[in-house]
């Protein structure tokens, strides 16, 4: 199949997941075409079957806001008619999937089509598609898809529910690992030793935003570090960076907090990794909290939206309510004394991540999607 994939390609877990689908897909000898602004921050330079076609919104003095939406709409429309792609398929509802219907709209009235497949991913349904300004061309943009995924059963559920979808149907294919990159034993862990000082090591990615909760991080940091001698690396940056050092400061553990920045990839830095923390109030999946779990870093997490769908409970890691940092202390104090324990869960959440989430089977779901959409 011949297949466009727009996603956002700036860190981030939907650009990841687009990025490693298509390469999963080239591998198997589909033919792929990114359509975004930049190029995907996990797709290497050259890959076989592998194209990038960069969106250029054009300037003009008199847009106080460039419309990017549209410029993706004429790339994705020039992409299809050129390379005669059957699929577009856009990871994030806004404007992806908004932009498609234009792009086929425009084909349509040339005699061409082309099927639209979109993947929702998180804030686009439970954040910003519910903003008044949003609300009805997000609705509008899934009912209008050929075939609508969500990433779990926690967004397909909040997906019928924030928007009433009549008029959609949303499949659940959930994110996705490559078992080998995650495998702890393949990597060296890149912080030199006199660093980590032979303390244990907990860890926190993401993009930063609000949503993440990134002083809880720190704050959860700050108890456990008090009874386990701990280092705090913080991968990744964000709006609420500022607040998280701001954070480490007055708590007195700035010295024990590494920030790293943008790293990728990830895999070499949790193959060293002790504990995983992610205290988002909203995740509809969490896939760096999947990654932590492919390399043996048992989780410590919020019990919020499909975080409980990714991480079991007292099996791979534990999960407590948003908010409530002395809970998630006292689990990771608990863990991090305990090697046996601790041993016992990065077995677990290995082989569970493995069990169910492997790349192999998940992208085979997507080609069988694409599949049945274009035999409709
Ligand atoms: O950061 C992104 O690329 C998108 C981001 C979001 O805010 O929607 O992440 C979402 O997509 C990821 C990949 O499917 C999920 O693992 C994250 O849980 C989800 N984030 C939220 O729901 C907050």
């Amino acid at each position: 199949m011949k297949i466009g994939i727009t996603c956002y390609p700036t860190y981030g877990g939907s650009g990841a997941v687009a990025t490693e689908l298509g390469i999963a897909l080239a591998a198997r000898g589909h033919h792929v075409h990114f359509i975004t602004y930049q190029q995907p921050f996990r797709l290497p330079s050259f890959l076989p079957r592998v194209w990038f076609h960069e969106v250029d919104v054009g300037r003009y003095p008199l847009f106080e806001y460039p419309p990017y939406d549209l410029a993706l709409a004429v790339r994705m429309h020039e992409v299809v008619r050129d390379h005669q792609l059957d699929i577009l398929h856009c990871h994030y509802a806004i404007p992806h999937a908004t932009s498609a219907w234009i792009a086929r709209s425009m084909l349509r009235e040339e005699g061409r089509d082309v099927k639209v497949v979109t993947t929702l991913h998180g804030t686009d349904i439970t954040i910003v598609g519910q903003e008044r300004s949003f609300f009805t061309i997000t609705k509008f943009s899934i009912e209008k898809s050929h075939a609508v995924t969500a990433v779990s059963q926690y967004l397909r559920e909040e997906t019928y529910r924030a928007f009433g979808c009549t008029g959609c149907n949303v499949g659940v294919i959930p994110n996705f690992i490559d078992p080998v990159e995650f495998d702890r034993s393949r990597h060296v862990f890149p912080i030199p030793a006199d660093v980590i000082a032979g303390r244990k090591v907990i860890m926190h990615i993401s993009n930063f935003r609000p949503v993440k909760r990134v002083r809880d991080i720190v704050r959860t940091f700050a108890l456990i570090t008090r009874e386990v001698p701990s280092v705090l690396v913080m991968v990744g940056d964000g709006p609420e960076r500022v607040e998280a050092e701001t954070e480490a400061r007055e708590l007195g553990v700035a010295d024990a907090v590494l920030f790293l920045g943008k790293i990728d990839p990830i895999a070499p830095l949790l193959a060293g990794a002790d504990l995983f923390l992610l205290t988002s109030d909203k995740e509809s999946f969490g896939l760096s909290a999947l990654e932590a779990l492919a390399s043996g870093v048992p989780v410590i997490g919020a019990h919020a939206g499909g975080l409980p769908e990714v991480v079991t409970d007292g099996v791979t890691g534990y999960l407590r309510p948003v908010g409530d940092v002395e809970g998630m202390a006292a689990a990771g104090v608990q863990l991090l004394s305990d090697p046996a324990r601790w041993q016992a869960m990065s077995a677990a959440g290995a082989a569970d991540a493995r069990r169910r989430f492997s790349e192999d089977a998940i992208v085979a779901q997507y080609e069988s999607l694409y599949e049945r959409t274009l035999s409709t």
